[in-house]
């Protein structure tokens, strides 16, 4: 594993991106999270609107810098300066919103140049609120979309997480990070 390391958080709004980057830092992390005046219909009282920015220490030397992005699609501009230099991508997908396979259509498109270089994970986030669809209808709804898209990605890692959860969060990353590196077991 190398000393510095990057990966990028990214998902529909509310998705948990701030709350799992928050959770999993080993220092306060940096957020620009505004109010959001134009969603009060979701009853979300903030919302991310250029980065998130944390880091993770693993073992004495390597650390992993957490960067999330905005979910909402006016921020896009952001998006293509947060991964340059990114090792790999977290996908985090709300079992609560309308359609989860059209936000996974959605972000594996705008994503698709940086993860033809890169592992992904992806993390469902609110399955206490909703329980479907579940990970093999992720994993079968990943298929289709890769295809439609053209990806030649495999099915990646796709777990349950709660976004608040320290140990969730750390699981899904930690299976990006053995995406990354497979020697990274050393370091942890
Ligand atoms: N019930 C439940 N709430 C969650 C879960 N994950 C995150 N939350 C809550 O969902 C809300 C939104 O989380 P954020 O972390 O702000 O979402 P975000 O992805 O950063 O959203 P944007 O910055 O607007 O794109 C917060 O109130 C979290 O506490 C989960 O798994 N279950
Ligand atoms: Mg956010």
């Amino acid at each position: 594993m190398r000393e510095d390391n990057k990966i990028v958080f990214t998902g529909p709004v509310g998705a948990g991106k701030t709350s799992a980057i928050a959770v999993l830092s080993d220092v306060p992390i940096i957020s620009t999270d505004a109010k959001a005046s134009d969603m009060t219909i979701n009853r979300k009282g903030h919302t991310t609107v250029a980065m998130d920015y944390g880091i993770l220490h693993l073992g004495e030397k390597s650390k992993v810098h957490l960067y999330g992005t905005p979910g909402q699609e006016r921020f896009d501009f952001m998006w293509d300066i947060l991964t340059t230099g990114g090792l790999g991508l977290v996908l985090m997908l709300d079992n609560t919103r309308p359609n989860p396979k059209k936000d996974m259509h959605f972000f594996l498109h705008a994503f698709k140049n940086y993860i033809s270089d890169v592992p992904v994970v992806i993390g469902i986030s609110k399955t206490d609120l909703a329980p479907r669809p579940t990970t093999t209808e992720y994993a079968e709804m990943f298929a289709e979309v890769s295809q439609d898209l053209q990806m030649l990605n495999p099915v990646p890692p796709i777990f349950e997480v709660d976004g608040r959860n320290k140990e969730d969060v750390k699981n899904l990353v930690m299976a990006l990070l053995f995406s990354i590196d497979p020697g990274i077991g050393a370091a942890v």
